[in-house]
């Protein structure tokens, strides 16, 4: 192993137990050369790239890739979390013993690099110096080039994250094989796939997809699903898919700071970019912290609950991106900005990219156009309107590419919250914002937040299921503790934050959406703060408190008076219904604490008392 010895040697690579670990892997996987990447090796990699044809250029500094046509999102049923303690097993985590799962996945692994260079990607999910920082150094390794791009843009990498540690081993060992994609029997009964969690060894081993989630290892697999484990172990911390807000008052000079989960593909991306209305942009901007993880804390020095994003770029949903619908996204993607696009539609001849709602319609002259499987449009069938662009596809892009990136993002001590909210995509029952009164109302609100499939997973689109606090293909431990575990944090701050379930996606009998969304969703959030500090009432149902038409400021809305009625309210026999299915959803999780079912009584008894 003299080779590996020099290679580390001359990347700067001093941390022994890092260069012990992947001593291990290399040996393992037979890997033929090793090299050890940083964020400034970028230019070189995505030069390297482009002449092997895995990025095709996107214009001017921005690129172009597609994935294996079964590799186009995360697998939920295929992933998995592993620790060697039973009691830690919980209805979502899909547990298995690690003594079971780590010789199983060093089976596939072994040998499956022959050949191919290991990347050596040391990270940190924090801003450094962040008190969080000691659970956020990871290492991960893969071979796969375009995955250390995608890294490099999602997480901040390179040798120093991991060289100074306290502890030298105390970083996460996250080790991406991809595999022979062509005969992995994706979805199949044959299935070879694993996409494992070791928690209690801090161990991330994926086999059989080069795709998002299941392959930059940073972001769903430590991000949350080891962070959220780490949190709860630790006692200190919460990790959420959760996308992070602040709201700048420019007349009083102070700002909001909202974070929140919507299921995946649900909206966290496009309210993080939001712009303020035109009629309230005098007054309010809308910056960046995140848009798909949080982890939040308390600050023992003053009591208070604070949130930070561990990611440093944005791994974004392209369709219905437009300048309509979130100009922020455009221009975050600008040419230039070193951006990737997956699996949208490019044309070869001018290198433009398209998808589904990017233009009312797609490209008149289909001239170069390919599809995201790189079929040519031009030798489609007559008839056939396959989206041009995965549902699943999106954009890569750096935070310092977000026009409205927070000026105070990357500080190490994080943001004070103000505000918690939960949202689905409902199409009925749940009105546009309805506020909690206390904290295990807010919690018993996101372990029952319902919502409807996307394309994010693979699966039936469209299915409506429970996803408690969006966390449902990441959580790690079991529901009843991390009931207990929010509860704990949340109720140690000093300053309670105010929680609320937030729907943009109504819709009418005719299937059309009853709010019209994306920008506009600022002044719900607006009156959830003004809630906060007793300067509006609301009205009070047993779901919670809803805003009356007058508080919500709704100049220069467009929006029928039948519609904005129905979204701002409750329809009792409806909810009624929905509280027998909330209580057999609860049902399942044992050691649920008792706040939570009291919370589930009290609305109720609440939706009973209604005449
Ligand atoms: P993940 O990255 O998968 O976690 O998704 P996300 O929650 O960040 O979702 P994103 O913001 O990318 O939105 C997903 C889809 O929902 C996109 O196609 C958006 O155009 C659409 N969307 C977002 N906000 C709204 C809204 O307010 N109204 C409507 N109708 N659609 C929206
Ligand atoms: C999600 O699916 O919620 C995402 C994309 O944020 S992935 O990184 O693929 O998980
Ligand atoms: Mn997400």
């Amino acid at each position: 192993m003299a080779d590996l010895e020099k290679a580390f040697d001359e990347a700067g690579l001093t941390n022994t137990a890092v260069r012990e670990y992947v001593t291990y892997w290399a040996e393992l996987t037979g890997a033929e050369r090793v090299e050890i990447v940083s964020a400034a090796d970028d230019a070189r990699l995505i030069q390297e790239a482009l002449e092997a044809g895995e990025l095709e250029p996107a214009g001017e500094g921005r690129y172009y890739s597609r994935s294996y046509e079964k590799d186009t999102a995360r697998s939920e049923e295929r992933t998995i979390v592993a620790t060697s303690n039973p009691e830690d097993k919980g209805v979502y985590n899909n547990w298995r013993p690690s003594s079971e799962m780590k010789p199983l996945l060093e089976e596939r692994m072994r040998g499956a690099s022959i050949g191919k260079t290991m990347y050596v990607v040391p990270y940190l999910m924090a801003p450094p110096g962040s008190p969080l920082e000691r659970y956020a150094a990871g290492v991960e390794l893969t071979d796969t080039r375009t995955v250390v791009l995608h890294m490099i843009r999602m997480a901040r990498v390179g040798v120093d994250h991991i060289n100074h540690l306290h502890d030298q081993s105390s970083f996460v060992r996250a080790v991406h094989v991809t595999g022979d994609l062509e005969n992995l029997g994706q979805g199949t009964p044959d299935d070879q796939r694993y996409f494992v969690t070791v928690a209690d060894e801090r161990t991330i081993l994926h086999f059989g997809s080069s795709y998002g989630g299941n392959a930059l290892l940073g972001k769903i697999a430590h991000g949350l699903r080891q962070a959220a484990y780490d949190g709860w172990a630790s006692g200190k911390f919460l990790a959420e898919q959760f996308m992070l807000i602040g709201i700048k008052d420019k007349q009083t000079g102070r700002t909001y700071h909202i974070c929140g989960g919507f299921p995946s593909a649900s909206g966290k991306t496009n309210l993080a970019m939001m712009l303020a209305p035109d009629s309230l942009g005098d007054r309010y901007h809308v910056t960046f912290y995140g848009d798909d993880i949080a982890w939040l804390w308390i600050d023992p020095e003053d009591g208070k609950l604070y949130g930070m994003n561990p990611e440093y770029g944005v791994f974004g949903v392209a369709k219905d991106t437009n300048e309509i619908t979130n100009p922020t996204a455009l221009h975050s993607v600008d040419e230039g900005t070193h951006a990737i696009f997956t699996n949208i539609a490019y044309n070869e001849n001018t290198q433009e990219v398209w998808w589904e709602g990017r233009t009312p319609e797609p490209p008149a002259d289909i001239t170069g156009w390919r599809d995201w499987r790189g079929h040519l449009i031009a030798e489609r069938a007559a008839g056939d309107d396959a989206p041009w662009a995965h549902p699943n596809s999106r954009f890569t892009t750096t935070l310092d590419n977000v026009p409205n990136i927070a000026p105070d993002y990357n500080e190490p001590h994080g943001v004070p919250i103000d505000g918690i909210i939960f949202g689905g995509r409902t199409r009925d029952r749940e009105p546009l914002i309805r506020a909690m009164h206390d904290l295990a109302e807010g919690v018993y609100d996101g372990l029952t937040l319902g919502a409807e499939a996307t394309a994010a997973a693979e699966g039936v689109e469209g299915l409506l299921r429970y996803d408690p606090m969006s966390m449902r293909p990441f959580m790690s431990y079991p529901e009843g503790p991390y009931a207990a575990h929010w509860l704990k944090i949340i109720g140690e701050a000093k300053e309670q934050p105010i929680f609320a379930h937030v729907n943009w996606f109504q819709r009418g009998q005719d299937g059309h959406f009853l709010w019209p969304g994306y920008r506009e969703n600022l002044r719900p959030l607006l009156w959830l703060m003004k809630l906060h500090n007793g300067e509006v009432t609301g009205r009070d149902t047993p779901v919670g408190i809803i805003p009356t038409e007058e508080e919500l400021h709704l100049e220069g809305v467009d929006i029928a008076p039948e519609d904005l009625e129905t979204i701002l309210s409750i329809n009792v026999p409806r909810w009624r219904q929905e509280m027998e299915h909330r209580q057999e959803h609860l049902e399942q999780f044992p050691n649920l604490p008792e706040e939570i079912w009291a919370a589930h009584r009290r609305v109720a008894a609440a939706l009973e008392a209604e005449g």
